[in-house]
Order: C-alpha cells, then structure tokens, then sequence
C-alpha cells in the first residue's frame, strides 16, 4: 500500500473514542495463579476435540504478567480507551463467597495502569469465563447464577467502580446461550433447546440483577450490556427465505433485544417457544428491563439463511457463502455495508441508548516477513467498516465510540491459536508483540484524530 492509497475513514466527532478491546480467558493465562480457579472454558479445552489442536488459555498472552508492557503498548498506540474483562474465577474463585484478594489486586493494579496512561478503562464483567463450581451447581440454566453474578457485579463495583469509565454486564450472551448451549461449539458444549432458553433468561436476569447492584454500589457509574447483534438478509428473493431470514432475526437478535430494551418476548418466539422458557419467566421481564447508560456493538460479518422446514424453530440454514465473495481467514463474509444496515434497523426498531462499537475486526493469518506484517486486507476491513460507521453518525445516530477487536492476536476459543485477530502480532514461544501495519495505521488514524483532524 503506497502512501497515497493509504485509507483514512471518517469524519468522526471530536468525543469520540478510539480504543482496542480483549477479554481475560483469551490474552490472561496465569490460569492457576494466586488463587484463580478453573472456569468453563479451562474445562473445555482440556476436553479432547473441543478446541482445534487442543489449544487452552493456559498461558495465552501471558497478560497476567506482561499487563504493564501490554499498556505501554496500547498507550503508543495512542489510543483513547482500553476494553478488558474482568475473569470472575480469578476474583470469586468459586463463583460465591470469599474474594480473592490476589486476583482483585491484577485488576486494581490494571486499571490504575490504564488511568496512569490516560486510558480510559472500559470493563466487562462476563466474557464467558464462568466460574467451573458454579458450572457444577447448574450453570446458567439455574436462577441461582445470576443472583451469584449480581453479587459478583456488587464487588466488582465496590472496589473498582470509582475508577472506571463504564462498566458492562454481558459480552455477546448470544455466544454463551447459542454457541454454548445450542450449538455445543462454546463451553458448556450443550446441545439443549431447553438449557438454551434457560441460559438466555437467566442471563437476562443476571444482566438486570447486576445493573441493579452497581447502581446501588454507584450510580455515576456509566453502566451497559455488549450485544452481537446479526444482520440478517435471505439468501434469495423466495418468500421462504424472506420468511427465515425474518425468523433469524426473531431468534438470534430479538430474543436479546426485546426484554432489555422492550421488557417482553418477542411474539413469534414466545408462540413457537414460550412453553420452555424457565417457570414464571414473565416475572423477571421488569428486572431485566432496565435503563442503561449505554449499549455496546460487536459486529463482524452478515448472516444469509435459508428456510429449512425439517429442523426446528428458528428452521433456518446458513447459507453457503457465494463464489468470489470476500471472506477473511476464519470465513467470514466481508460485507461492510451490513454494518451501517444493522445500526440503522436496530435504532428504527428500538429506543436504544448511545451505543460503542465496542468490537469489529477481522481474522487474517499472515506471519512475520522480516519482521514486518503486511496485513493490508485487515487495513481495508478497518476502513471500509469506519467508514460505514461513520455514514451512519453522520446521519444523526450516537455511535460514541470504537474498539477494535482486538490488540492482539490471542486464544480465539473453539479455533484455538491458529486465527488472528491481531492488530500486534504475538509470537506463542516468546511472547514477543509486533505491531502489524493494521496496527500502525489504526494508530494513525486515532492520532490525527486527537490533533484535531475530525472534520
Ligand atoms: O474473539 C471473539 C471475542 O471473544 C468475542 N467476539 C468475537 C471475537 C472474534 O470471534
């Protein structure tokens, strides 16, 4: 890419944040230290073809120890905030009861690290590293999970809520019920339609629990949920399709948006399924709808289904990606305009607070030449997808911000190491971290934006 062809997306407004996300379980390691006690995904990668090449989050990034250097580097990054999550196994090491002092004492020392360097700390309680004993009392098919994650928010709050700049309860509980509990592909690994709809409502009512505690713990404290929300489309013009893609949308998006932001059920779902959600489901909606500060964003890729009547609701198919589509390493369509699609549906069908992107990014695998990573195809995923994003601020919706997915590269759970995420690449066998030229232009971008250059 010669200097004249180089990408610079935008504008974006002066406020707005440019930061770099990650998640404990993908980049901490340090899986038994200072008191840390498995969680779900220890438990799954140690179970035999889980995870490709039976990969674990063992040692990962080594970010338990390297934390003060890996801020550094965010710092030169020149970056404005840096997205995190909090490993509630490291902190209540069975899920209940005493605190850790040890594993607290990682993420005060973090977040104080982040404050010292001008970033501004965004946490997320829950990326899907639950405690394994509380696994063992049912997981998140019980009630009993998210009163014990509420109390865990409590904590949380207590001790490092005067610090941060915003707090979420939940990143992509679509992953941790479908990917988990559907699927089987994500920890627990359960292909249950029943423990499915368990696990969606009682993170919903974890989620609502939890706002309910940190308000009570601190009430100026910036408080949201981090939702990946799918763009839908039918992959041909048939009724049929049209009809599934509709059904999809219903499933994989309004059975999460509805009683957050809505305090029901979507219609249709409740029909085809309503009689297996967990008992007096219809008393925990006021819970579980509760203001919030601010929604998060994940968005990477569409979603194109076809209807297939034999399976059951949402009796739908992923469609096979078409020839000559661009798709990155992991095979994920690359579909920029899906990204302001979906932003623009989401606030014409809900009354949504101001949202972060607080993921985007894409998977390519290339490796070191000489000590350079030529990852031009990430550059133009950035771009195309900032661009997008900043259309559709143009066009009146507050987007408050922008976290790329991810730092660097890290245990991308069931693909184990073998997928990159990376703006910095990171050598497994030395932990050596090298800035991909995704990430010295993602560096650029956010230093002319704080010079003033927004317009
Ligand atoms: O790595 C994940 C992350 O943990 C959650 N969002 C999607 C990313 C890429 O798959």
């Amino acid at each position: 890419m010669n200097k004249s062809s180089v990408p610079h997306p935008g504008p974006f407004p002066e406020d707005f944040l440019f930061g770099v996300a990650t998640a404990s379980y993908q980049i901490e390691g340090a899986h038994n230290s200072d008191g840390r006690k498995p969680s779900i995904w220890d438990t799954f990668s140690r179970t035999p073809g889980k995870v490709h090449n039976g990969d674990t989050g063992d040692i990962a990034c080594d970010h338990y120890h390297l934390w003060e250097s890996d801020l550094d580097l965010i710092k030169s990054m020149h970056m404005d905030a840096y997205r995190f999550s909090i490993a509630w196994p490291r902190v209540i090491p069975d899920g209940t009861g005493s605190l850790n002092s040890k594993g607290l004492a990682f993420y005060d020392r973090l977040v104080d690290g982040c404050l010292e360097r001008g970033l501004k700390p965004f946490a997320t309680l829950y990326h899907w590293d639950l405690p394994m004993s509380i696994q063992d009392r049912g997981g998140w098919t019980h009630a009993s999970t998210a009163l014990a994650f509420a109390e865990y928010a409590q904590q949380i709050t207590r001790h490092l809520g005067d610090r941060l700049a915003s707090i979420s309860t939940f990143n992509e509980p679509w992953c941790s019920s479908i990917l988990g509990y559907l699927f089987g592909i994500h920890a627990p690994g359960e292909t249950s339609m029943d423990a499915t709809l368990a696990s969606v409502h009682y993170q919903h009512l974890g989620h609502g629990l939890a706002v309910q505690a940190i308000r009570a713990e601190n009430a100026q404290l910036d408080t949201g949920i981090v939702l990946n929300v799918h763009s839908v489309y039918p992959a041909t013009n048939n009724t049929e399709d049209a009809d599934a893609a509709a059904r999809g949308h219903d499933f994989h998006n309004q059975i999460f948006l509805d009683p957050l932001f809505k305090g029901h059920y979507p219609e249709e779902f409740l029909n085809e399924l309503g009689d297996r959600l967990p008992a007096s489901w219809q008393d925990d909606l006021p819970t579980i709808h509760q203001p919030l500060d601010f929604w998060g964003l994940n968005y990477y890729t569409p979603m194109r289904v076809l209807a297939d009547p034999a399976s059951e609701y949402p009796a739908i198919t992923r469609a096979p990606i078409p020839d000559n589509t661009p798709v990155t390493d992991i095979g994920w369509e690359v579909a920029a305009e899906t990204f302001s699609d979906i932003l623009i549906k989401l606030y014409d069908e809900y009354d949504l607070p101001p949202c972060y992107i607080t993921e985007n990014g894409a998977c390519y695998n290339d490796e070191p030449v000489d000590g350079v990573i030529t990852d031009s195809r990430r550059i133009e995923y950035f771009a195309a997808h900032l661009d997008a994003l900043a259309r559709v601020i143009d066009n009146g919706l507050e987007i408050k911000g922008y976290f790329a997915w991810s730092l660097m590269d890290n245990f991308e759970w069931a693909e184990g190491y073998r997928m990159r995420f990376g703006l910095v690449h990171v050598d497994y066998n030395t932990q050596v971290r090298t800035i991909k030229d995704s990430g010295h232009w993602y560096s650029g971008l956010a230093l002319s934006h704080s010079e003033g250059h927004h317009q």
